[in-house]
């Protein structure tokens, strides 16, 4: 009706159910819900009877067509499609081989009914950019359940390793919703508290329905629900990489330049490169829960950047632009930074009311009134979801602008990227003419880009944002300029780990609506003292006086073949204490390296406690950071002191 299309997909879904099985009937108690990964089905008592449903193979399953082409058919309510036992048989015997009472037990219904997918088969919960006061609640699956009423509602309690979404036991009316039942609390209270507040009242990113956007086309959104129902039961990795539906049509400029030499990423459509094959190592995709074949060229490009000089695909960036003669009201409003001085960039947070992280920018005063602002890849319509609110709401005179699929952006970092890049420009680039955070607009090699002195790696590095239909010229010359220098490409596992040495923050990892900048040792960035009275700064003071109970700190850790990646538990005294919120190897010091949340009593240098991986907890300690000194850091000492005193 207001002309939006939400990326689902209808499924058809079927499950089993027996007569009254004796062995189940003189139960004492109610059976608990198993889920067999290797047969793919999940199984659990019904009445005195067994109810299974297996998920097919991607090859086997079954979309529902016609409703994809057409949409769903008006009035249609709560009524099946016609089972087929044979598409479901090998999951039916697997069960049977599991439980083998199955096999003495009559079948009394295969129920066949419509589920939605999504492209990563969690639902959608929030506001939706781009269409003020409207909010979703959607994509929760839709398995229809023809029981009858029952008196209560056991717990829900599968066992798996590997719960993707919770499953409902037992409905308790004739015909209900499945998956969504067990969400709808938890879902209803963020929502209104949402509404009612103007933030979120936890983080549920993974949730928000700005991961998706005009690239999740309906045929996108039907390769990824294949992919994901046929994917029910298997074993997730940690860097996990999905492939259906890829790549999708937002391409950086330089993929075809770069398909064939890495392993690509997917970041909100967009394919980014993770890391480069290298001459006579093992290349593509093999995922492990341990270190696996992109170790040892992460290392390589790790050592390109600190030594030499590397070149990345920053194309997926979310960019804004926004002017107006009110912008800097509106930034001054919006952001906890003091608005940078025109020709420079900031690191700037969104708060909200209550003070926690919203989003992370960087914020570049192009001319006087006239913004560019980058955000990470999965942030966009979130980010610009926040700032068009706020802009509406508060009448500013302002024109925001969402640049993202325009511009292209390449990273040069390393010692010698200012010696390649000044091959190709007439612009000065030396340190104290071209400064740390500077922006200016420039050419390089006869291409306009803007150029910003900024880098996540921390090395000496230029990000250069460029017409995307320039992307490959620009990165030809570079890489030709760069010959003598060793240039070379570097991904984002090498971009992590050098970003984690420097500490760093990331949004959505270190911070995000659970957590506030000050525990996030974010306060450099927000200027509690600045005139404006940016939203979320009153209630950050508050923060402050009341004190901090927990803190972000650094750890590293000797490990085997394995590294953190963020969610681990830390250990101290056989209690878990916090957790972890990403990791690394540190090709620095050769071990492993950590950000993680721990009561502000144990947030001391020298501190140790124990991080859980894979099972076994292993000895940690709390270092000072950075591991490693910033280009910007180690040349203003250097300035300051002489060599000697680094
Ligand atoms: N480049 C640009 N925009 C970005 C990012 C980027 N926006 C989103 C995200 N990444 C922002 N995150 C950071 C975090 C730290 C730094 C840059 C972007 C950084 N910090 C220095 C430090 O902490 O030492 C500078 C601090 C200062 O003096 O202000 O460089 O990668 N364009």
């Amino acid at each position: 009706m207001i002309g939006l299309e939400h990326p689902l997909i209808p499924v058809q879904h079927q499950y089993v159910v027996t007569s009254t099985i004796p062995e189940v009937k003189a139960l004492k108690r109610e059976l608990p819900v198993l889920r067999d990964l290797e047969g793919s089905y999940y199984l659990r008592q019904e009445r005195d009877g067994l109810l299974f449903g297996p998920y097919e193979s991607q090859e086997k399953m079954k979309v529902q067509d016609s409703w994809v082409a057409n949409g769903v058919p008006p009035g249609f309510g709560k009524e099946l499609f016609e089972s087929d036992l044979d598409r479901i048989m090998e999951h039916v015997e697997a069960a049977m081989e599991m439980v083998p009472v199955l096999k003495k037990a009559d079948i009394i219904n295969i129920v066949n009914g419509p589920i939605t997918y999504s492209p990563d088969i969690l639902p959608m919960v929030g506001p939706h950019q781009g269409v003020r006061n409207y909010w979703v609640a959607i994509g929760f699956g839709h398995l229809h359940m023809e029981i009858e009423n029952r008196p209560t509602l056991p717990t829900n309690r599968p066992i798996s390793c590997k719960i993707q979404r919770p499953m409902l036991l037992s409905p308790s009316s004739t015909q209900v919703s499945g998956y969504g039942i067990i969400h709808a609390g938890g879902v209803g209270k963020y929502l209104s508290d949402w509404i009612l507040h103007g933030e979120p009242p936890f983080d549920l990113i993974e949730l928000d329905p700005s991961r998706y956007g005009k690239w999740t086309t309906t045929q996108y959104t039907e390769a990824k629900a294949r992919e994901s129902y046929g994917f029910n039961n298997i074993v997730g990795y940690p860097k996990e990489e999905r492939f259906a539906g890829r790549p999708t049509q937002r391409v950086s400029g330089l993929y075809k330049t770069l398909e064939s030499k890495c392993s690509m990423g997917f970041h909100a459509g967009w394919e980014q490169p993770h890391w480069f094959y290298k001459p006579g190592q093992d290349t593509g995709y093999r995922p492990s829960f341990h270190r696996t074949n992109w170790f040892e060229p992460v290392g390589s490009e790790y050592k390109q950047v600190m030594q030499r000089v590397g070149v990345i695909d920053l194309s997926p960036f979310g960019k804004f632009n926004i002017k107006g003669q009110d912008s800097i009201r509106l930034l001054d409003h919006l952001f906890a930074n003091v608005i940078p001085k025109v020709g420079f960039t900031n690191i700037s947070h969104m708060l909200t009311p209550k003070g926690r992280v919203y989003a992370e920018l960087t914020v570049s005063h192009q001319s006087p009134g006239e913004f560019l602002l980058i955000t990470g890849s999965g942030s966009e319509l979130h980010d610009l979801r926040w700032i068009e609110e706020e802009a509406v709401k508060g009448g500013y005179d302002v024109e925001i602008k969402n640049i993202t699929d325009e511009l292209g952006v390449l990273g040069v970092a390393g010692p010698h990227a200012r010696k390649v890049l000044q091959k190709l420009t007439s612009e000065d680039l030396r340190d104290d003419v071209f400064k740390f955070l500077q922006t200016k607009s420039l050419k390089i090699s006869n291409i306009p880009v803007t150029a910003i002195r900024i880098s996540y790696t921390g090395e000496l590095g230029w990000e250069l944002y460029h017409r995307r239909e320039d992307s490959t010229t620009l990165y030809d010359v570079i890489m030709n300029a760069g010959q003598e220098e060793g240039i070379d490409n570097f991904g984002t596992y090498a971009m992590n780990a050098l970003r984690l040495e420097k500490a760093f923050r990331a949004w959505g990892s270190e911070m995000n609506c659970d957590t506030n900048p000050l525990e996030a040792g974010l306060e450099y960035f927000v200027k509690l003292n600045k005139p404006a009275d940016f939203i979320g700064k009153q209630a950050l003071k508050q923060i402050k006086a009341e004190g901090l109970k927990r803190r972000l700190v650094c750890l590293t850790l000797a490990t085997d073949d394995v590294d953190p990646e963020g969610n681990e538990s830390i250990w101290y005294e056989g209690k878990v204490v916090g957790n972890t919120t990403s990791g690394s190897y540190s090709y620095s010091i050769q071990k492993s390296l950590a950000f993680a949340y721990v009561p502000v009593e144990l947030s001391k240098v020298g501190q140790q406690v124990e991080v859980e991986l894979l099972g076994r907890n292993y000895p940690a300690s709390v270092i000072q950071e950075p591991l490693v000194l910033t280009e910007p850091t180690r040349n203003r000492l250097q300035k300051k002191g002489g060599r000697d005193k680094i």
